[in-house]
């Protein structure tokens, strides 16, 4: 590439980071500067003779590591809009995140052939192997601005099928660089990615302020208590982010180990400077018993798909137990009514936010985008309350979203997958409250005559068609969902009932 042509920041910042270790996987290391060079390699086998992907996208489904990390900078470096899959998604999930975003290249790993390929063959779409792209004569990569499109991260919400949100160059160094200012990122700091990686909390707030800081980011494969702590205990992790569910595990864990070993796993986790809870409520006494077992206040955050992070308890100095913090540098937060009118201190509201670091749109929704702005400002659905200049977060102003683990559910995608189950007749799914996952998928159904349903079989049959986190885990059949007077669910009474 010409030194003179201007470069996405990110590439810049890997350049002055050098020799330095980027990655750890299961492979071994890589650093920035073999990452620059790997990724080049995957722009130029992209790129196949084109100038630009122009914004193209491609679709990759990639264990985490350096292969995944190469594959994301290279799609970004020859221009195109990376899609990145989830590797728990059943193969029509995948079908429809392909077809939906139009993703045209499809990149996978040895891991994820048998699905990707056939996948790949069956939508007509160039199907590139990653351990497939050898040398390649250096191809002259494209200036790509700031303005363009840079990522689609699929997202459930109150439609029944998830929707892509598309984020712009500019919005991930935004979403970026308020964490590295706000938790004091440096390349003295080595963190572990246990998440998946089709989440913003993964890709940008672990994986991307890592790289961008110059840090060391150890790579899981997938998440694993014993092996989390193998690493803590191992005294060189600085910075560890996770969901609650992934603290509780880490609790039961240390529960279970002998007292000699939980002095040491204690004494090691202490070591850390930064512990981050995040993606769901962080319930206070998961908080207090992480305090005990790990001397940390784990540091709680609020973010989303569209926005990255907007509110963090402070680094330095107080945390809140129950509370998110207040906004991030660089963005603007607000409590409004159902009008649309500011409230005050000690109000509840619906959680507005602007800045950097907002989405551009949902992909080709542009009805879904107009609805999700009021005059500038993008509308969470999340509710909120205001003390002492402190956000809480007290729910979601939609029963029909789930959180499970972190990951968010729409109720509707699910009921309209069950209700392609032969026995089922009707259908109405809710979350319920969950001490290991905040929520459970619960479904109530009412089955069709003749038939008989176990939750069990149910789950079965759902293996190939949701991933294991979307599955229903409670079942409760009915003669009938309670309805109101005009005839619709009223899933509110359907959670009173699994109570
Ligand atoms: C899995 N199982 C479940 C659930 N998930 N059961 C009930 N509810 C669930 N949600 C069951 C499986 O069916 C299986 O059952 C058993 O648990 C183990 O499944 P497995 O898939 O192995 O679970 P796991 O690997 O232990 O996963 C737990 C996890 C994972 C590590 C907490 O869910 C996870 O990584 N969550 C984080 C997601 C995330 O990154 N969210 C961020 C999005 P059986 O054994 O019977 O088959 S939010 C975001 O990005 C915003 C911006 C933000 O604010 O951060
Ligand atoms: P997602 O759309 O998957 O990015 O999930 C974002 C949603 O997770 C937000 O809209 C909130 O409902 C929820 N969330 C994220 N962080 C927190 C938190 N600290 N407390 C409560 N809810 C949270």
């Amino acid at each position: 590439m010409n030194p003179t042509q201007t470069e996405l920041p990110f590439i810049a910042r890997a350049r002055s980071h050098g020799a330095r270790v980027a990655i750890f996987d299961t492979n071994g290391c890589a650093t920035y500067e073999r990452l620059l060079a790997v990724s080049e390699r995957v722009a130029a086998r992209l790129l196949d003779g084109r100038k630009d992907l122009d914004e193209a996208r491609v679709a990759f489904l990639i264990a985490p590591g350096t292969a995944w990390v190469a594959a994301l900078w290279g799609i970004w470096r020859a221009g195109g809009v990376a899609v990145p899959l989830a590797l728990a998604s059943t193969r029509p999930e995948l079908e429809y995140y392909v077809s939906d975003s139009g993703a045209e290249t499809m990149l996978y790993d040895s891991s994820t052939a048998a699905m990707a390929r056939p996948l790949a063959e069956a939508l007509g779409m160039k199907a590139i192997a990653y351990e497939e792209i050898g040398p390649i004569a250096p191809a002259e990569l494209p200036v790509v601005s700031l303005d363009r499109r840079a990522m689609i991260i699929f997202t459930s919400g109150t439609t029944n099928k998830p929707k892509g949100v598309v984020t712009t160059h500019a919005n991930i160094t935004a979403q970026i660089t308020t964490l590295i200012e706000a938790w004091e990122w440096s390349d003295n700091d080595r963190t572990l990615l246990t998440l998946p990686l089709h989440h913003v909390h993964g890709i940008i707030n672990v994986t991307s302020c890592a790289l961008w800081a110059g840090a060391v980011c150890e790579m899981m494969a997938r998440f694993d208590a014993n092996a989390v702590w193998e690493r803590i205990e191992s005294g060189k992790l600085t910075v560890f982010m996770a969901v609650p569910t992934i603290y509780l595990r880490l609790i039961s864990s240390w529960e279970a180990a002998s007292v000699e070993r939980r002095r040491e796993m204690s004494l090691a986790a202490g070591k850390l400077r930064l512990m981050v809870s995040g993606s769901a409520a962080l319930p206070v006494p998961v908080l207090e018993r992480w305090r005990a077992i790990g001397g940390h206040t784990l540091l709680e955050r609020y973010g989303m798909t569209e926005i990255g992070m907007a509110l963090s308890n402070s680094y330095g100095g107080e945390r809140l137990p129950g509370c998110v913090g207040k906004p991030l540098p660089g963005v603007e937060v607000q409590l409004v009514n159902e009008q649309g009118e500011l409230l005050g201190e000690g109000v509840p509201g619906e959680i507005e936010v602007k800045g950097p670091s907002v989405f551009r749109e949902y992909w080709n929704r542009p009805d879904a985008t107009r609805e999700a702005f009021r005059e500038g400002w993008f509308r969470t659905g999340d509710t909120a309350v205001v003390e002492k200049g402190v956000y809480r977060i007290l729910g979601r102003t939609s029963i029909d979203i789930l959180k499970s683990g972190g990951h968010k559910l729409s109720a509707l995608e699910i009921e309209e997958a069950l209700l392609g189950h032969p026995a089922i007749g009707e259908c109405a799914v809710v979350g319920i409250p969950d001490e290991e996952w905040g929520q459970r998928v619960a479904a109530m159904v009412v089955l069709r005559a003749g038939t008989e349903l176990e939750l069990d079989s149910l789950r079965t049959w759902a293996r190939d068609r949701m991933a294991p986190y979307k599955m229903p885990s409670v079942l409760k059949v009915v003669e009938a969902l309670p309805r109101n007077a005009m005839g619709k669910t009223v899933k509110s009474e359907v959670v009173k009932l699994f109570s």
